[in-house]
C-alpha cells in the first residue's frame, strides 16, 4: 500500500536560493533553459526534429498550454517558448520505464519520492498491473488489461458507480470515442479538468454571451485599442501571449494588468525569435498595473464601472456604445441602476487599489472602444468567480466591445485542447442537442440525467457510491483539492485505472487493484495499418487544426488514445453495438472523423478541412454578435461585491504555478521569474505581515486551514518576503493542495476555490 501523499509528509527541504524578481521576461536565459531541458532528456538529434516540428503546420500541436498558433507567419524555426520545448522534453524523453522497473521499485518506496523525481523517471514502456494486496506493479498483456476493466465495469450495480476522468490533452478523435463509449455504457460521468478550471468562465459566458468559448482570434489582438488582462500569469503559462501583446502594444494598444503580483511577464518581453530580444532588448507591456489584493476584482470593476457611468453622465454619447446596448442587450438599465449601491472610497478600499490607479484605469475604459480582457485562473478559482467574469462582461458590453475587430472576451485556456475536449462531448452535464445528435446518429438513448464533475466525483467515490475510475490522462490526485479525502476516495474504489504517458502520485494512490496502461503523446509517431495517422485539437480561439506526431515512440508496447477506448468498447460489448462499429475505427481515424462530422455541428467537411495548413475556425456566436441567449441578447448581469472578513491571524492564500511546472508536473526547482531557486516549499508573504507575524524571511512555518471543523496541515514551508498585498499570501500547486477544502467551490460553476483559501501561519515546531 501507498503511503500518505508527499504533501502531508514533506521530505527534506530542497536548498532554496533568491534572486531578485525579474522584470522583464524571456530573453537569452528562457532559450538557454529550453535548451538544458531538451538536450538533457533525448539528446542532440531527437531534440532539434522535437523542436522543429513544434506547432508548425506539418507538426504537432505543442502539449503545452491552448495559445493559438498565428495563421499566416509563424516563425520557421522557432514557433514555441520555453515552456513549450520543456513540455516536449518531458514527454519525449527516452528514459522509459519497464517490467524491471516495476519490479525493482515498490509502490511504497515510488511514494516516498517528490513529484520532481516521480516524474523524471521516464515514459511508461508497457501495461502494469497491482493486484489486490500486491506490493509492485507487475506486467499485463493489453488484452488481460482489458479484459480485466470490462469484467469491473460490467460487475457494477449501476454504470453510474463508474467515472471515467479527462485530462485535457486529449485529442478530439480520442474524446469524442471515449464520451461515445462512456454514453453507451450508461452514463454521464465525465469530469474532467475543466472542472478546475474555465468551467466558471464557460456558466458566465454561456449566461451573459451565449457561447462558453471567448470571441476574440489573434487578429483582434493587433487592432485592440486596450487590454485588461486579469489574474493571468502569461510570462510563464502562455509565453507565447506575449508576442501578441508586444505587437499589440506596436499598434497602440494600451495594456493594463490586474493582479496581486507583478508577473514579470506582464511588466515587459524580450522576444527570443528577434535579435533586439536575444540582446535583451525589452518592449514593456503594462502600461497599468493594479496591485489587486486577492478576490479583488469585483469592487475594482465595479468602481471603474461607476467612473464609466459618470463620464457618460457628463457627456451622454461618447462613453458607451449606445446603439449597440439597444439593439444587442438586455437589461442595461438595472444593471447601471445597482451601482449607486457602492462608492468608490469603499470598493478602493475592498479591492486595495489606490482611487488615483483606479481613475487612471477607468479612464482607459471610458476613452478606448476596441477593448480586450483576458482572464485565467486567478478569477475562475474564486468563491464568486461566474459573477466577477460576468462583470467583466458587462464592462466590455457597455463599450460595444463584443463581436466587432479588436475586442472582446479572451478566457486563456490551460490544457493545449480542453477547450476541443468540451466540444466533442466531454461534458457531466452535456446539452440537449449533444444527447439528442448521438442518439440520431447511433440509434441508442443516451442517459439523460446529469454525472458527476469531479468534486461530486470525489464525494461519490468516498461514499462509496463509486467503485471504479477510469483516467484518460491527468493526475487526479495531485490536481483536485484536500489531497488527503481524495486519497481515501481513490482508495475506496475496486479499481482505478490510470492511461498515462509518465508516472504520477495518482499511479501510487489507488483501488483495491489498479492498472497503467500507457498511452502514446502529442509527439509519438501513430502508424495504424500502416499508415501515419494524425489527431485533431481547438486551441483556445475555437481553431480546429491537425496534429501529428513525428518521433519514433520509446517502446512499441505503448497505444494510442483513440485505440485504448477502442480496444475497451470491444472487450465491453464485441464489435457491433447499436450501430457503433468500434473496429472500423480502429482502421483509420477518418473514420472518427466521419462521424463527428455527423454528430457536432461545425465540423462539416471536417476530413477535408481539418487537412488544410492552418485548420479551421469553428462558428461562434458571440463573434459575430449573435447571441445565443434565450432572448437573442447579450444579458447584463447584476451582482454584489463580496467582503472579505479575516480573524486577526488569518490569511487568504492564492495556489499558483511556478516558471518550472505544468500542472502536477515539475519540470525544475526553478521559479526563475519570481527569483525563488531550488525550493517548492515556500510561502510568499507580504513583508509587514511577516514581520508583524515575528517570521523573518527564511523561518520555517507549518500552514494550516480550519474549514468545516477539519484540521488541513502542509507542514513545513519557508517564508518568502515579497511583494504582495497585506494579508495575502502564495504557495505553489500542487504542494498546498492538502489545504484547499474540498467543498469551498465556486458558486454556480463547483470549481474549487484554489485561489483563496482561510489559512493560519504558524512557526514550525
Ligand atoms: N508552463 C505552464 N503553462 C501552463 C500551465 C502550467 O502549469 N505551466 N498550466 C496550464 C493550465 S491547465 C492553465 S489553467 C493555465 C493557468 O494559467 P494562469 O491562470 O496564469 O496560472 P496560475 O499560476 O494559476 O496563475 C494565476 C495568476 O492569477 C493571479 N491571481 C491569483 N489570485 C488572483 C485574484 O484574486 N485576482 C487577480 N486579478 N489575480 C489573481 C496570480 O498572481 C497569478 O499571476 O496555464 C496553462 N499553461
Ligand atoms: N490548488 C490548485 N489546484 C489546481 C489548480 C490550481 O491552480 N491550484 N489548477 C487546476 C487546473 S487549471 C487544472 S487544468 C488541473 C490539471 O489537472 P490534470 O489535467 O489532471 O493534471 P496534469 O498535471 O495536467 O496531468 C499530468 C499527467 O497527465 C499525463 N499525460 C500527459 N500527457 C498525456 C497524454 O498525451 N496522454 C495521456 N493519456 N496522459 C498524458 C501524465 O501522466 C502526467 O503525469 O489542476 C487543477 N488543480
Ligand atoms: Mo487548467
Amino acid at each position: 500500500m501507498a503511503k500518505e501523499t508527499n504533501s502531508e509528509n514533506p521530505t527534506d527541504f530542497t536548498g532554496i536560493r533568491r534572486t531578485p524578481p525579474a522584470e522583464k521576461a524571456a530573453g537569452l536565459k528562457a532559450v538557454v533553459s529550453s535548451a538544458q531541458h531538451i538536450l538533457r532528456e533525448m539528446g542532440p538529434t531527437r531534440g532539434f526534429k522535437a523542436l522543429a516540428l513544434l506547432n508548425q503546420k506539418n507538426g504537432y500541436d505543442c502539449p503545452g498550454c491552448a495559445w493559438p498558433d498565428p495563421d499566416d507567419e509563424r516563425s520557421p524555426l522557432a514557433e514555441y517558448c520555453e515552456n513549450g520545448a520543456k513540455a516536449i522534453a518531458e514527454e519525449a524523453t527516452t528514459k522509459k520505464l519497464d517490467a524491471a522497473f516495476f519490479a525493482q521499485n515498490s509502490v511504497y518506496d515510488l511514494s516516498l519520492l517528490s513529484d520532481f523525481d516521480i516524474g523524471k523517471k521516464g515514459r511508461i514502456a508497457q501495461p502494469v498491473y497491482l493486484p489486490a494486496g500486491a506490493t509492485h506493479y507487475q506486467p499485463i498483456s493489453w488484452d488481460d488489461a482489458f479484459t480485466l476493466v470490462a469484467k469491473h465495469l460490467k460487475k457494477l450495480n449501476s454504470p453510474d458507480e463508474a467515472i471515467f476522468y479527462t485530462s485535457g490533452r486529449t485529442s478530439n478523435e480520442a474524446a469524442f470515442l471515449y464520451q461515445l463509449l462512456v454514453r453507451r455504457f450508461g452514463t454521464n460521468n465525465l469530469p474532467d479538468c475543466s472542472n478546475m478550471c474555465h468551467e466558471s468562465s464557460g456558466v458566465a459566458l454561456v449566461e451573459s454571451l451565449g457561447i462558453g468559448k471567448g470571441s476574440v482570434t489573434l487578429e483582434d489582438f493587433y487592432e485592440a485599442e486596450a487590454i485588461v488582462i486579469l489574474g493571468q500569469n502569461p510570462g510563464t503559462n502562455h509565453p507565447r501571449m506575449l508576442t501578441a501583446l508586444q505587437k499589440a502594444k506596436q499598434n497602440g494598444a494600451t495594456i493594463i494588468s490586474v493582479n496581486p503580483l507583478k508577473e514579470a511577464g506582464l511588466l515587459a518581453f524580450s522576444n527570443p525569435q528577434q535579435l533586439g530580444g536575444m540582446l535583451g532588448m525589452a518592449t514593456s507591456l503594462t502600461d497599468i498595473f493594479l496591485q489587486v489584493r486577492i478576490n479583488g476584482d469585483m469592487a475594482l470593476l465595479k468602481a471603474i464601472a461607476i467612473l464609466m457611468l459618470e463620464a457618460e453622465k457628463k457627456a451622454p454619447g461618447t462613453v458607451f456604445d449606445a446603439a449597440f446596448l439597444a439593439e444587442k442587450t438586455e437589461g442595461v438599465q438595472a444593471y447601471l441602476d445597482s451601482l449607486s449601491d457602492y462608492d468608490l472610497p469603499t470598493l478602493a478600499d475592498n479591492c486595495g487599489v489606490p482611487l488615483s490607479q483606479i481613475r487612471a484605469a477607468a479612464e482607459v475604459f471610458i476613452q478606448k472602444k476596441k477593448i480586450i480582457a483576458c482572464w485565467a485562473m486567478g478569477l475562475t478559482q474564486q468563491k464568486n468567480a461566474v459573477a466577477t467574469i460576468q462583470e467583466i462582461v458587462n464592462l466590455l458590453l457597455l463599450k460595444g466591445s463584443v463581436g466587432k475587430p479588436g475586442a472582446g472576451t479572451c478566457p486563456v485556456r490551460g490544457h493545449s485542447n480542453v477547450q476541443g475536449d468540451r466540444t466533442m462531448g466531454i461534458n457531466e452535464k452535456p446539452p440537449q442537442a449533444f444527447l439528442d445528435n448521438l442518439e440520431r446518429v447511433y440509434s441508442f438513448k443516451p442517459p439523460q440525467h446529469h454525472g458527476y464533475d469531479v468534486v461530486e466525483a470525489i464525494h461519490a467515490m468516498h461514499r462509496g457510491d463509486a467503485r471504479v475510475f477510469i483516467a484518460m490522462g491527468g493526475n487526479f490526485l495531485s490536481a483536485t483539492p484536500d489531497t488527503t479525502y481524495t486519497a481515501e476516495a481513490l482508495r475506496n474504489c475496486d479499481l482505478t485505472v490510470q492511461i498515462s504517458t509518465k508516472l504520477n502520485r495518482s499511479h501510487l494512490v489507488h483501488g483495491r487493484e489498479a492498472l497503467i496502461l500507457p498511452a502514446l503523446g502529442r509527439t509519438d509517431e501513430d502508424i495504424v495499418n500502416g499508415e501515419k495517422q494524425f489527431v485533431s485539437v481547438e486551441n483556445s480561439m475555437g481553431v480546429v487544426h491537425m496534429s501529428q506526431g513525428k518521433l519514433r515512440p520509446v517502446s512499441d508496447q505503448m497505444m494510442s488514445e483513440p485505440m485504448i477506448v477502442c480496444r475497451l468498447a470491444l472487450a465491453l460489448y464485441g464489435n457491433y453495438q447499436s450501430n457503433i462499429f468500434w473496429s472500423r475505427y480502429t482502421q483509420h481515424y477518418d473514420n472518427i472523423r466521419t462521424d463527428i462530422a455527423a454528430t457536432i455541428p461545425g465540423f462539416e467537411d471536417y476530413n477535408k478541412r481539418v487537412r488544410e495548413p492552418g485548420g479551421f475556425y469553428l462558428p461562434n456566436g458571440a463573434r459575430v454578435q449573435q447571441f445565443n441567449t434565450a432572448t437573442g441578447k447579450a444579458k447584463f448581469t447584476t451582482s454584489e461585491v463580496p467582503t472579505l472578513q479575516l480573524h486577526e491571524n488569518e490569511y487568504v492564500m492564492m495556489t499558483i504555478r511556478s516558471h518550472d511546472q505544468f500542472n502536477t508536473t515539475i519540470y525544475g526547482l526553478d521559479d526563475r521569474y519570481r527569483g525563488i531557486l531550488n525550493e517548492r516549499r515556500v510561502v510568499l508573504m507580504n513583508p509587514e505581515d511577516a514581520a508583524a507575524a515575528g517570521f523573518a524571511d527564511g523561518t520555517v512555518v507549518d500552514l494550516f486551514n480550519f474549514d468545516d471543523g477539519v484540521t488541513r496541515t502542509a507542514p513545513r514551508f519557508i517564508v518568502v518576503y515579497y511583494d504582495i498585498p497585506r494579508r495575502c499570501v502564495a504557495t505553489y500547486f500542487p504542494e498546498a493542495n492538502v489545504l484547499v477544502p474540498i467543498n469551498h467551490t465556486a458558486e454556480r460553476s463547483n470549481t474549487p476555490v484554489s485561489k483563496m483559501v482561510r489559512i493560519e501561519v504558524k512557526r514550525a515546531g
